[in-house]
Order: structure tokens, then sequence, then C-alpha cells
């Protein structure tokens, strides 16, 4: 790999790049991956590669409903595993939530690859191998999920994939929290909390208000205040106008 040096202006983003080209080398990533993080890179660009007001909004209204929640779970695909490991397993230490891999180009041998890398990155334990059950109206590889996982969940976080599954997931019942650079993308459109950031400031950033909310015992009103109060509709609509606008610092 070229050594990124630490003024480069681009640097964050050619780091964030290089983790993916290693994740589709090591087995975890698919070589779709690839195009979907180009397409990801050019929306955080127009964004300013940071995460507008909005976003963060719709971060601390996803802490405060994951708190909430009797059984959220965070899923996981080859991107989100190349490139926030260490803070999916943060965020699912901070709020209680179990991790589970669910992808659409499902093998075996990478939804294994996943759940090995995760571990290696501190996760005690992660679901997604069983695929014991279906997600009712979808025909596709994302329907399977574990029967004590996502299909039991209450609340979900969906990053980085643009589908059906979100919603089939509302129609479960289930708030679905969607992280997605794209704010037409069709997860964050019907998503109960969309957030429009990139995963890589996404995750931590949730996790720095769920710890806040903690460390000053937000109550269960407070919290449910929180998520109550979050615009969906605004913050989709803010995201979309400072991409089209593209007013850069
Ligand atoms: O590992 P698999 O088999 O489950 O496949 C995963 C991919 C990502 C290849 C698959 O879900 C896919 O093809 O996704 P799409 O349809 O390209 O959608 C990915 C969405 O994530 C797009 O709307 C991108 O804008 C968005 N995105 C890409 N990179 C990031 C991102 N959003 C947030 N942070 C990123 N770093």
């Amino acid at each position: 790999m070229t050594e990124i040096p630490d003024d480069h202006p681009r640097a964050q983003s050619l780091r964030t790049r290089h983790r993916i080209e290693a994740g589709v080398e090591k087995g975890i990533t698919s070589k779709q991956g690839l195009i979907a993080q180009g397409r990801g890179e050019t929306y955080d660009y127009l964004l300013g590669e940071e995460t507008i007001p909005s976003a963060d909004a719709a971060e601390r209204a996803a802490a405060a409903k994951l708190l909430l929640a009797d059984h959220p779970v965070l899923s996981v695909n080859g991107n989100v595993a190349a490139l926030a490991p260490e803070a999916m397993v943060e965020l699912a230490a901070a709020v209680d939530a179990d991790i589970e891999v669910n992808l659409f180009n499902r093998t075996e041998e990478r939804v294994r690859a996943i759940a090995d890398h995760l571990r290696d990155h501190g996760a005690e334990s992660v679901k997604g191998l069983a695929a014991d059950a279906r997600i009712p109206g979808l025909d596709h590889e994302r329907a399977k999920v574990d029967e004590d996982g996502i299909y039991d969940a209450d609340a979900v976080v969906v990053p980085l994939e643009d589908g059906d599954r979100a919603e089939a997931l509302a129609e479960m019942g289930k708030t679905e929290i969607v992280i997605d650079l794209n704010p037409l993308s069709r997860s964050a459109q019907t998503a109960a909390i969309p957030i429009i950031d990139n995963i890589v400031r996404a995750v931590p950033n949730m996790t720095r208000h769920a710890r806040e909310l903690q460390e000053r015992d937000a109550s269960r009103e407070e919290l449910a205040e929180i998520v109550a109060t979050f615009d969906r509709e605004a913050a989709l609509e803010e995201a979309e106008e400072a991409i089209r606008s593209g007013e850069l610092d």
C-alpha cells in the first residue's frame, strides 16, 4: 500500500478506500463493494466530508432509540466489516446490541470470514451464521436472518445498502436506522431514522451520544422525547440540499 501523508488533502478518503481494497483481498468485501464505495465517496465529497448538523441530530436520535430498544441489532455487510469493525463492536457494547452478518452477495465462506474478522476486533458473539428465519416479502439473500437476531429485533441498524430490506423490516414492525450517504437511496427514504453520513464518522458519533446519554442517566422519557422530536423529512431534505448546492467551505 502506498504511504499516504497526513497532510494530503484527501488523506482520510484515501485511507478509507484502502480499507475497502484490503477487505476485498481478505475475502470480506465483495467486488461490488468497490463500486458502492465510489458511489458513497461522491456524496461525501459534496457533503464536505463532514457530519452535517442534521446528521448529528439523527445520530443522537439513533443512539436514544437503541438505548430504548428491548433487542437492538446492528447489521453488518462486507463494506461495513471492512470500514468500521472496531466502531461497530464499540457501538454494540455501548447500547447492548447484537451484531449480525447479513449479505446481499451471500456465501457461507464470506459470512464466516466477516464473523471471524469482527471477533478479531473484539466482538464476543456474532449472529448471522444460523440463518434459520426469513424476512417476509424479500426473495433475495438479505432475507436470511437469525431467528434470535434480526428476526426477533425491535430496532435494526441497516448500514450501506440501497434496497428493499429496510421497508420489509418496517413492515415487520421494527424501527430501522439506516446509515447511507445517499439521501435518495431506497433504504434512507424508508428509514424511521435516516443517517446521511459516512459510516466511519456516523458510528463513533452514535457511540459518543449513547455514552453521553448514559453518563448523565437520561430517563426513558427523555430518550423517547429525543426520538419523537427527530424530524426525518427535514433531515433528508437538509442532506439533499447540502449535496445539491455543493457549497463547500
Ligand atoms: O457485502 P454485501 O454482499 O452485502 O454487499 C454490500 C454492498 C455495499 C456491495 C451492497 O449492499 C450494495 O451493492 O450496495 P449499494 O446498492 O451500492 O448501496 C450502498 C449504499 O451505501 C449507497 O447508497 C452508497 O451511497 C452508500 N455508501 C457507500 N459507502 C458509504 C455509504 N454510506 C455511508 N458510508 C459509506 N462509507
